[in-house]
């Protein structure tokens, strides 16, 4: 029996705001690709972003990278969202207190609240870390995804940590929209975790560094992942950028269809 549905299915029936946004223009742009951006520069970031940008339904940044960081950077990816119809997801990793990570959201030199759609968080301080970030995130329409398991080798994210994350999630559904993970993460009919899954390439299997890499028919197939995350696959050489994109857009997208199709 087929147990999965339709990103547009599932936009209709789903609870939270930003996993509806990401559901609809996921089927009008028909991918699940997001694409890391890892660049060090402000120029760098931008092209790659404008690129892949018709590619991609989230473009994930690492923005505390960027060497020459300022706020114009963020008005131009914030432009560039518009442009191509994209989400912006700042992969922050916040790992504090709540008090501490409201700050970290809200303000200092990134104000990464105000300009990036998703964010994520660990779940090793508990669940007081999704209470400071909601009371920033939620009065913006912001969604958060919760790490409960990590892409690298050796990582500590599994059995119980997995399980009580995900408990965490259930009980914070009006913010938490799903995970960073290997695997989907549903126990319920009635539940619906959007899960993302980085650790994707189709040409090797490591860095050399501790990240392992799947294929995006391992991920979206065997793994029932919902996005899968590129980076290096995908702007690791500067000719091929907008081929790599469209590349593992289509895989992923063919990845969906044989889902949708078992
Ligand atoms: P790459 O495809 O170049 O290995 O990049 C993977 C991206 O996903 C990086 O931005 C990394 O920070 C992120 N990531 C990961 O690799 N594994 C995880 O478990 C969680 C991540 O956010």
């Amino acid at each position: 029996m087929n147990t999965y549905k339709s990103y547009t299915e599932r936009a209709k029936q789903h609870p939270n705001a930003c996993a509806r946004s990401l559901f609809e223009l996921m089927e009008r742009k028909q991918s699940n690709l997001s694409v890391a951006v890892d660049v060090t520069s402000k120029k760098e970031l931008l092209a790659i972003a404008d690129a892949v940008g018709p590619f991609v339904c989230v473009l994930k940044t690492h923005i505390d990278i960027v060497e020459d960081f300022d706020m114009d950077l963020v008005q131009q990816l914030e432009s560039l969202a518009k442009k191509h119809d994209f989400l912006i997801f700042e992969d922050r990793k916040f790992a504090d207190i709540g008090n501490t990570v409201k700050h970290q959201y809200a303000n200092g030199v990134y104000k990464i609240a105000s300009w990036s759609h998703i964010t994520n968080a660990h779940t090793v301080p508990g669940e007081g870390i999704i209470k400071g970030l909601a009371e920033v995130g939620l009065p913006l329409g912001r969604g958060l995804l919760l790490l409960a398991e990590m892409s690298s080798k050796g990582a500590l994210t599994k059995g119980s940590y997995t399980t009580e994350s995900v408990e965490m999630a259930r009980r914070n559904k009006d913010f938490v929209f799903g995970f960073i993970a290997q695997h989907k993460m549903n126990q319920f009919d009635d539940e619906d975790f959007v899960v993302m899954s980085p650790g994707v390439g189709l040409d090797v299997k490591g860095d050399g560094l501790g990240q392992q890499y799947r294929t995006p028919r391992e991920v979206i197939v065997e793994s029932g992942g919902d996005i899968i995350i590129v980076g290096r696959g995908i702007y690791g050489n500067p000719d091929q950028v907008e081929a790599q994109a469209k590349r593992y857009r289509q895989a992923g997208w063919d990845a969906y269809l044989e889902r949708l199709s078992i």
